[in-house]
């Protein structure tokens, strides 16, 4: 604590480094009470009369807890009645140094969750790039694997971790609709063992997993491996967004059967997806 400059309040010594932003309410940084360092800068406050609490140590924590939790009770009951500022009372909650996660799930119990829903919508893709031999020619590939196999092929296109970029993993919804394929588009934010689970029952081909936000070298092998835990290794993966070229024989060391960088046009995705799904064996 060299360094900081201490102000003194009666019993309560509270240390403010300059570099930190300035406390409020029942919160400062660092302070030190009845010979305790509290280091989360937490104060045990009693709400009557907001004087520091002098009982026993453990009576003081439980306070502290109790104010944390009484400034998440506000948050809900603001939510709930509509009366006061929300934002005012979940920085007060804050302060008494409750987390994000806990301010947002006391208005959850009011709002509930956004729950995007995505809807995937044949045709645009096709529209929009207009009459091709490109998109005819994948257009025969999944056509003639439809007589061959009795059903389209079927992709599952999966969006995984903390990747919130949504915008690639519709257009190829789109595009693989328009191309034959049967489309199955998974939410946001799913975790390898939810995206496993859901291709397996929708009994996909291949799963197309978009990855914008750098997380393919954790998120892929993890999606590989609990396809093999629920005894489907033979579902294919492969990995399409922005995925730099020197990841490319890392994610094909652990699974991944093709790998469509920044720049791919997408009727030659389709076309060597297709390959890969006609060259298993025994599916020619
Ligand atoms: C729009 C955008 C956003 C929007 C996203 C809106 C949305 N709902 O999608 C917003 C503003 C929210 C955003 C936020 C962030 N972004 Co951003 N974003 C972009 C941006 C500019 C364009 C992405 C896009 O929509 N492209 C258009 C779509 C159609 O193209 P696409 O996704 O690439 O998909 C095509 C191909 O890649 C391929 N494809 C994609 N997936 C698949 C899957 C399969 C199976 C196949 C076959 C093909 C395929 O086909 C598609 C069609 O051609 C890119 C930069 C860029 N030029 O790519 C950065 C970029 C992706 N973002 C980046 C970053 C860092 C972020 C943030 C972390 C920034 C921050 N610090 O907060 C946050 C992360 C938020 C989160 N939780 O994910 C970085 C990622 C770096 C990395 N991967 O290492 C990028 C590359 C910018 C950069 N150069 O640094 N972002």
């Amino acid at each position: 604590m060299a360094g900081d400059s201490p102000s003194n309040s009666g019993r309560v010594q509270t240390l403010n480094p300059a570099t930190m932003a300035t406390p409020g309410g029942h919160y400062s940084h660092v302070a030190v009470a009845n010979g305790f360092v509290f280091v989360s800068g937490q104060l045990p406050i009693t709400p009557a009369g907001v004087k520091l609490s002098d009982a026993p140590f453990e009576a003081q924590a439980a306070q502290v807890l109790a104010n944390v939790q009484a400034a998440l009770e506000a948050v809900t009951a603001a939510a709930r009645s509509g009366q006061g500022n929300l934002l005012e009372l979940a920085i007060t909650a804050a302060q008494a140094r409750a987390t994000l996660g806990e301010i947002s799930e006391a208005m959850e119990k009011v709002f509930g969750r956004h729950q995007a829903i995505t809807r995937t919508i044949a045709g645009v893709y096709r529209s929009e790039f207009g009459a091709s031999p490109e998109i005819e020619e994948v257009r025969a590939l999944t056509d003639a694997f439809a007589a061959r196999e009795g059903r389209r092929p079927r992709i599952y296109i999966a969006k995984l971790g903390q990747d919130g970029h949504d915008r690639g993993a519709k257009v190829v919804a789109t595009a693989f609709a328009d191309f034959g394929f049967d489309v199955d588009i998974g939410p946001l934010f799913q975790t390898p063992a939810e995206a496993a689970r859901q291709a397996v029952e929708n009994d996909v081909h291949v799963i197309g997993m978009s990855s914008l936000a750098a997380g393919h070298k954790t998120l892929l092998p993890q999606l590989v491996e609990e396809l093999k835990k629920l005894g489907r290794p033979d579902i294919m993966v492969v990995c399409g967004g922005v995925v730099p070229a020197q990841d490319y024989d890392y994610l094909h060391e652990h699974g991944a059967a093709a790998i469509f960088g920044p720049g791919t046009r997408l009727p030659a995705t389709g076309r060597e997806i297709m390959r890969l799904l006609d060259g298993r064996p025994g599916h020619t």
